[in-house]
């Protein structure tokens, strides 16, 4: 192994120390053959799309593209279940939902699971976590975390920390990064490695931007996906079925941001008439949003007379864009600090950054927002990886990687032998260029959030390179298939098409074999519908 092949020379770093003493500057002693650290950076919602590595059509993003610029941009990366607490019990236990228990957002998260920061802590890892966590319970296995609870609020933020709940003032893409850099500077033991997780709420709806982007970005224009106006003529019933198209189930108030009083005037039907995304900002925030919102809801009175269902829709999905999109000028901003830290301190050397989301998001592809499904667009998960000596900068790599190999990813950087129950690979072997050991030829995906918001069907499938097949099971039995070399947008459903009998024969098979390999089966499928309340 190259992993600590630097030289015995002693960098002297200067760090400021003790949150009393914060003009006391003391002269450490960083030992370069230190463990390296490890910085985690994940978004919650946060498509691939909107981040100018991947696609420069939607955003500039040029401080998470700086992690792929000087490290490696991952084409091919996956989730094993499209949603929010789902991913992150995958995340932290290496291990398929249905093996963690943790299947949904409603069930709780079994923390008899072992996870990969307690295995870090007792290797003598300092642990931190910042930010969005969605377990419903507290994270085991770290010396310090301020989590927001549930979803949390974009504006005056709660935060649980071990010293009970406290409320912060401000915008809370900014506030995780001032505790994430807080703990970095001043609760840090310097001679020791450690493993951050730095986990923003953004850019999850309702997509409330900081009043620093309110104008620039409430401006914009986006290009239209291709698909915006689908008809799933080749689908199944369960993209028909989905509640989460931005025409029908966009709500104008909450997601879209009129005022109640402007859909009343209007006279327009909403199921959601509070706007409550907006509650808890502050008066004087208050008054800074209606600024430059309110003439949004005059201009839209005025145009609404003579819309029609297209119309509409197109107004609704660049009001969607401006905010989501606005959220995300916040994270990069943010992960710049972070960023610019780490050069700062001359930390950058000996850590490993990553930034993913915990899943995709449709950006108006296919008529939708939110996830759950495994088409591409919420299946498929930004990850960018710098690791400075390690990985040859600018890399691009195709090997499908999901969520579900960081746990034995980071136990490898950090030395440290994985369970052998974890169920991913490390990508340790990608990383530092060892590629020819990499055999992972299919991906496992299974989704089991229904009935509920969005009405996504339960689906199982897998992916290689060139084909997916999913699943729909529960109260239907569909299959589709898809070509993802022909038909990238994944608009034709090929299960029924003779040219391809022989590839879903195979595909049938290698998901049987999969499902196999990973100890998932129809026994319990069934029994997770049991228990689902
Ligand atoms: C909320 C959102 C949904 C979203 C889920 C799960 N509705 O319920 O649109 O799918 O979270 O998201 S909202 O009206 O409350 O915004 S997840 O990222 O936590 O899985
Ligand atoms: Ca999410």
């Amino acid at each position: 192994m190259k992993l600590f092949k630097l030289g015995s020379l002693f960098i002297y770093t200067l760090l400021t120390v003790g949150c009393q003493n914060k003009n006391i500057v003391k002269k450490v002693e960083q030992s370069p053959t230190q463990r390296p650290n490890i910085i985690f950076i994940m978004s919650d919602d946060h498509a691939y799309q909107a981040i100018s590595a991947y696609d420069k059509t939607l955003i500039n993003t040029p401080n998470i593209d700086r992690i792929a610029n000087e490290g490696m941009l991952f084409t091919n990366a996956s989730v094993t279940n499209s949603i929010c607490a789902p991913s992150r019990a995958v995340i932290l236990t290496g291990k398929h939902s249905h093996i963690n228990g943790k299947i949904d957002n409603l069930s709780h998260f079994d923390t008899t699971n072992v996870t990969f920061p307690q295995i870090l802590q007792k290797a003598g890892y300092q642990t931190a976590m910042f930010g969005k966590l969605h377990f419903g319970n507290n994270p085991k296995g770290f010396d310090e975390f301020k989590i927001l609870p549930g979803q949390g609020d974009y504006y005056n933020p709660k935060f649980i920390t071990q010293k009970g709940d406290t409320i912060i003032d401000g915008y809370v893409t900014d506030i995780t990064t001032d505790l994430t850099l807080d703990w970095m500077k001043h609760r840090r033991d310097p001679n020791k490695p450690f493993m951050l997780m730095y986990l923003h709420k953004a850019p999850h709806r309702a997509w409330l931007p900081s009043e620093k982007y309110y104008k620039e970005y409430t401006q914009k224009t986006f290009p239209l996906p291709e698909t915006l106006f689908d008809d799933y003529k080749t689908r199944g019933s369960a993209a028909k079925s989905a509640e989460m198209g931005i025409l029908k189930h966009m709500s104008l108030i909450n997601d879209n941001k009129l005022t109640p009083a402007t859909v009343k005037e209007l006279n327009i039907e909403q199921w959601s008439q509070l706007g409550e995304s907006l509650y808890t900002l502050n008066a004087e925030q208050r008054a800074k949003w209606d600024a430059v919102y309110g003439p949004i809801n005059e201009d839209f009175k005025k145009r609404y007379p003579t819309m029609n269902d297209s119309t509409l829709t197109v107004w609704k999905y660049q009001r969607y864009l401006q905010d989501y999109l606005g959220t995300i000028a916040s994270v990069d901003d943010n992960v710049g600090r972070v960023l610019d830290y780490l050069d700062e301190e001359q930390l950058a050397d000996n850590t490993i950054v990553v930034y993913t989301s915990d899943q995709g998001f449709y950006l108006g592809e296919h008529g939708w927002f939110d996830k759950r499904f495994m088409y591409n667009e919420s299946f498929k998960t930004p990850l960018l990886i710098k690791w400075p000596n390690q990985i040859k900068p600018g890399i691009t790599e195709d090997e499908m990687v999901q969520n579900l190999d960081f746990a034995q990813t980071f136990l490898e950087v950090a030395g440290v032998t994985a369970p052998e129950d974890m169920q991913g690979e490390s990508l340790v072997p990608l990383l530092t260029g060892n590629k020819a050991v990499w055999d992972r030829d299919a991906v496992y995906y299974h989704y089991y959030e229904y009935p509920a918001e969005h009405a996504v069907k339960r689906h199982y499938g897998i992916a290689t390179k060139d084909y997916k097949i999913i699943h729909f099971y529960h109260d239907v039995n569909e299959w589709e298939l898809y070509d993802r070399l022909n038909d990238p947008k994944e608009v034709n459903n090929v299960i029924n098409d003779p040219k391809y009998a022989q590839v879903v024969t195979r595909m049938k098979q290698k998901l049987q074999e999969t499902r196999k390999k990973y100890k998932d089966s129809e026994e319990l499928d069934w029994k997770y519908i049991e228990s689902y309340n």
